[in-house]
């Protein structure tokens, strides 16, 4: 039985949406997964150190059928082939950050995985686009995203001209 995920694109190096165009292109391409739709991007200023160049962020839905740390491998490995490299610096710059929002009703913790992802709560360039695809989302512990949009206010975040595309 296939689930309904939601994966966060984030990119502030070597043409951002660009970035983002591609891992959306790879995404659908990733074996029992199925790209149903992505939000618009959005530019942001970068969280945590201020020396590196604003975000393009956006949120693609997906079905898969994928265990998982299979599709967090599956998505890193888009990571590593977008020329990802990974440093010690804390939210430092990256070419591609994938990161699985929400997957079905789970609730993982494990070391290498945390679903919901840690941070979506309070960060602006995450339930905006999530709210674009699905508006009546409920988190896991039953909180609605409609309440986490009401305490993360939509500022510094800039819609870019690309709208929302749906696929089939
Ligand atoms: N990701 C980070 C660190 N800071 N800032 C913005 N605006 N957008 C991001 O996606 C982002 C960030 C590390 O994951
Ligand atoms: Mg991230
Ligand atoms: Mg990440």
């Amino acid at each position: 039985m296939s689930e309904r995920c939601f994966v966060g694109l984030g990119s502030n190096q070597a043409d951002p949406a660009a970035q983002i165009e591609r891992a959306c292109e790879a995404i659908s391409r990733l074996p029992q997964v199925m790209l149903r739709a992505r939000s618009s991007l959005y530019s942001s200023a970068p969280l945590g150190p201020q020396d590196q160049p604003s975000y393009i962020n956006a949120v693609a839905m997906i079905d898969t059928r994928l265990q998982p740390e299979a599709l967090l491998d599956a998505l890193q490995a888009i990571e590593q082939q977008q020329g990802r490299l990974r440093k010690a610096e804390r939210w430092g710059p990256r070419t591609l950050d994938l990161d699985i929002l929400l997957l079905g009703n789970r609730v993982i913790d494990t070391p290498r995985l945390q679903v919901p992802h840690y941070h979506m709560h309070a960060r602006p360039f995450v339930l905006y686009p999530l709210a674009e695809l699905n508006a009546q989302l409920v988190m896991p512990d039953g909180t609605p995203l409609s309440d986490l949009l009401l305490a993360c206010p939509a500022e510094g975040i800039e819609p870019i001209a690309d709208s929302a595309q749906t696929y089939c």
